[in-house]
């Protein structure tokens, strides 16, 4: 058994204080030397991690050690009897170069644009050289780099302490960084490499001038204001809102095009993939630049949530990424409608993270065991932690929250520590804070069920709201969570609120009373999702609608058109729904909000995704009817609004590009009216989509109407693909959106799929290029789910396993409710994942395999 379990944490026998590392990149290989100097905390063994290295010498306390002194094996290097205090020397060689999985120090791009860069979370440090690689190992680290001058920029943690040129190689420079924060080596990094930068300065409120620097490709120096601006917003931000100024003289961002995640926080050297870093109006789509912003904030926040105050153990990952995902949540809710950040917020999470809690794949916030720890940065982690952390803060409100949140920097700043501690500094002002744990500890998401009963004569209403959670194998029984439920009751004739109340359900089954209510009102529940949990009210069609017209909260109002789309589509209600009261509330809502809103108009049009919608199916899904039936009732909004599309695609003109929230509306509701009026069959529809196409003065409104022209495939939409092709040739990022609109297109064929995976452009060491075919794909379930369909994807995972293990496993992840399939679909489906059991061997995805198969 290799499952490694968070009850059987010890802390490590030996600290390092401080390591010197250099780093001699050549040709084809990589020589690192390092020096730590240990000091023993606990009796036991000294122990190193090591994988994928050739270790060449080892001395400790300055004389050299033959292979009988230490003990080498299954990726562990270690030394019984060391004395208390060691001075350990290491000589290493690795090869960067044959790097494929990402992990540890690799080379990206190709050519003239070849660089060497890290990645070392949660685990790679231990493939540069033999180190106690976890997180609660924290060291002062030196690094010199030493490489060819055909690499220019030699970039490390801290501060640039020297630099020169080698005495005897006159091709060769080095450069030392010192990194004067303790920090545990999954933050560690280093990039080796030839690249233009763009400069800016924040002062902090300590008075601390900054340095900030965001390094990328020549060809794309110009994309990088929108990031730069992003992270000086952030910087006040958190020194405004969490009194958190930042550390070092120097904050460097590195864009990189072969990354398998989205950024990550190294100290002082954040690396980031290009996707989450670059934006241009004329290349970056709204909601990817949206992204940018959100993910720059996300890794500078780390600086204090991750990076000062770091993880125990990866038991502990939560802790740094369900705070960090809240924060930047917030962040974001600043810059645009707070109603439509926590409508995109949500919707993510019921889209993924729920789908993972309802499967195979389910676990706590915080894991009990693994095998691989990469398969564990998952929507549950990310995403249900925020959540938590999220009715942390709203249960305290605002003042205590930030009591609480100053108490856990003061109490544990430069430490590494757990949830039960970050609980403790927040429960300074309110002990049942510390109830919440269980959230922490039980997967499955809970389902609130309720109903009201008046009584007029009393004039007395009494909510009834009782909790379930399914009981996940392997786990114990489910207990009541504290949910706290935000409430508001509606006046029938008024439509005003009579009263609003936080409700915090900790029991099985409650009932809370209302006095003094002088007719029935209509009851708004879970306002802003106050909580991660799937509600059933006892609602008619009508209250649902009535909430959709008078709901002051802008996020309750699409989430009553999300409950009454579900209920057409899933018949989740007793009565099957029939689409009438959902079109006619919206024929009423629409116009005006267009006018107001446009961007919360776009997003009341939300449809749920057919995976979403698979997610709520246990059994018997069958792809093909959910596709129908979603495209049945898209196409009666789009008839029964019919005259709308053309009077809102009117009053919504091509403009000068401006990223203003209203322009940012206007062209979200743009694209979604076009799409409406080509469902429609309007007239002139076509027509605007190839103005809109030609006229575009930014990637939003060209991507709009490429996207809405292929899906519909309007006459000659080839040829607008070949154009858009042509025109951003030489921009990956760009590229990769022309590959996902043709593998995600409705009617997209396997053979569509094989000759994108066959095209020049493709290039499986890409992560952002598989993805934008291969995850691109699933959003077809018709397709994917069929012999052929599945044979290609599984294909994919199989020639994924030995070269990038990581992302291998994340592809296969998004298969796991294959047994809700409908027959023959399931049979077929188990088969081909049993055939893939036979065809794979990294850990990574033969844990998931092990899991998904195990539904
Ligand atoms: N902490 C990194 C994730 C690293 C994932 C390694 N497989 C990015 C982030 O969450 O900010
Ligand atoms: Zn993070």
């Amino acid at each position: 058994n290799n499952k490694i379990n968070l009850k059987d944490y010890q802390p490590p026998s030996f600290n390092v204080d401080t390591v010197d590392l250099d780093i001699k990149l050549f040709e084809d290989y990589a020589q690192v030397d390092s020096t730590l100097k240990m000091v023993r905390q606990t009796a036991g063994d000294l122990v190193l991690f090591g994988e994928d290295i050739e270790l060449l010498h080892i001395a400790m306390n300055g004389e050299g050690l033959a292979p009988e002194d230490y003990q080498q094996d299954a990726g562990k290097l270690t030394i019984a009897d060391a004395p208390d205090t060691v001075i350990l020397e290491l000589s290493v060689k690795i090869c960067p170069q044959t790097n494929t999985a990402l992990e540890g120090l690799y080379i990206a791009g190709s050519g003239s644009e070849t660089m060497f860069v890290t990645q070392c979370e949660p685990e790679g440090f231990r493939k540069i050289t033999f180190y106690p690689d976890r997180p609660d190992v924290l060291a002062i680290f030196t690094t010199r780099i030493e490489a060819d001058k055909r690499y220019p920029t030699l970039l490390g943690n801290g501060n640039l302490v020297e630099q020169g040129d080698v005495t005897d190689a006159p091709d060769r420079h080095y450069a030392i960084w010192h990194d004067p924060t303790n920090k545990p080596s999954y933050l560690f990094a280093c990039v080796v490499a030839d690249l233009d930068v763009l400069t800016d300065y924040h002062t902090t409120s300590e008075g601390r001038k900054v340095t900030l620097e965001l390094y990328a490709k020549s060809a794309d120096i110009d994309k990088c204001h929108v990031g730069m601006q992003a992270l000086k917003d952030s910087m006040v931000w958190d020194e405004v809102n969490y009194g958190r100024a930042y550390d070092l003289d120097r904050y460097m961002i590195v864009a990189v095009s072969q990354f398998n995640m989205g950024a990550m926080e190294n100290k002082g050297l954040n690396i980031f993939n290009t996707a989450c870093v670059l934006s241009s109006p004329e290349t970056t789509t709204d909601s990817r630049s949206f992204n940018v912003k959100a993910v720059i904030a996300h890794e500078y926040f780390h600086n204090w949530t991750g990076n000062r105050i770091t993880c125990r153990d990866w038991f502990q990952l939560c802790l740094k990424e369900g705070f960090t995902v809240f924060r930047d949540q917030s962040f974001s809710a600043d810059q645009q409608s707070s109603a439509v950040q926590r409508i995109d917020d949500v919707a993510t999470l019921r889209a993924y993270q729920f789908a993972e809690d309802a499967g195979p794949l389910a676990h706590p916030v915080r894991p009990e065991s693994f095998v691989e720890i990469n398969n564990f940065y998952t929507t549950t982690v990310y995403e249900k932690g925020a959540e938590i952390v999220r009715m942390l803060a709203n249960t305290l409100g605002a003042e205590n929250f930030r009591k609480g949140t100053d108490e856990y920097f003061r109490r544990y700043d430069g430490q590494a520590v757990t949830v039960e501690d970050f609980l403790s500094a927040l429960s300074i002002t309110d002990s049942k804070i510390e109830k919440f744990i269980d959230w922490y500890r039980q997967p499955g998401t809970p389902v609130v069920s309720g109903h009201q009963h008046y009584d007029e004569k009393m004039q007395n209403l009494t909510i009834t709201l009782s909790q379930q959670t399914r009981h996940v194998a392997g786990f114990d029984a489910p207990k009541p969570l504290p949910i706290p439920v935000a409430t508001a009751l509606f006046n029938r004739e008024s439509g005003n609120i009579i009263a609003a109340q936080m409700l915090l359900l900790d029991q099985a089954s409650q009932t809370f009373s209302f006095d003094n209510v002088t007719s029935e009102p209509i009851v708004s529940l879970l306002r802003d999702f106050s909580a991660p949990v799937q509600l059933n009210y006892d609602y008619q069609d009508e209250d649902l609608a009535f909430l959709l017209t008078h709901e002051t909260n802008g996020f309750n109002r699409w989430q009553v058109t999300q409950m009454l789309v579900n209920r057409i589509l899933l018949s989740t209600n007793d009565a099957n729904s029939k689409p009438d009261v959902y079109l006619q509330a919206l024929a009423e809502t629409l116009p005006k909000l267009a006018h107001n809103d446009a961007m919360l108009a776009a997003r009341l049009l939300d449809i749920p995704s057919p995976q979403e919608l698979a997610s709520a199916i246990h059994k018997e899904y069958d792809p093909v009817l959910i596709k129908q039936q979603r495209e049945d009732l898209y196409k009666q909004v789009a008839d029964s609004l019919k005259e709308q599309w053309t009077i809102l695609y009117q009053q919504l003109p091509l403009q000068a590009y401006s990223d203003s929230p209203e322009a940012l509306g206007a062209r979200a509701l743009r694209n979604i009216v076009l799409d409406m009026a080509l469902t429609a069959e309007v007239a002139e529809a076509t027509n605007w989509a190839q103005q809109q196409y030609d006229n575009a003065s930014c990637m939003t409104e060209r991507f709009g109407a490429l996207k809405a022209m292929v899906n519909h495939q309007v006459a000659g939409y080839e040829g607008y693909l070949a154009d858009f092709y042509q025109r951003f040739q030489a921009d990956d990022l760009v590229i990769d959106l022309w590959f996902s609109v043709q593998a995600s297109a409705d009617h997209v064929s396997t053979d569509t799929i094989k000759s994108l995976l066959a095209h020049a452009d493709f290039d499986w060491n890409t992560p952002n290029r598989v993805r934008s075919v291969i995850s691109a794909f699933t959003s077809q379930p018709t397709v994917l789910w069929t012999p052929k369909g599945l044979d290609i994807y599984t294909g994919v995972i199989k020639k994924l396993d030995d070269s990038n293990p990581l992302i291998a496993s994340r592809l296969l992840q998004v298969l796991a409710r294959w047994y809700t399939l409908v027959e023959p679909r399931r049979q077929m489906a188990h088969e081909q994942l049993l055939d893939l059991q036979q065809h794979v061997s990294s850990k990574h995805v033969l844990e998931s395999l092990d899991t998904v198969l195990g539904a």
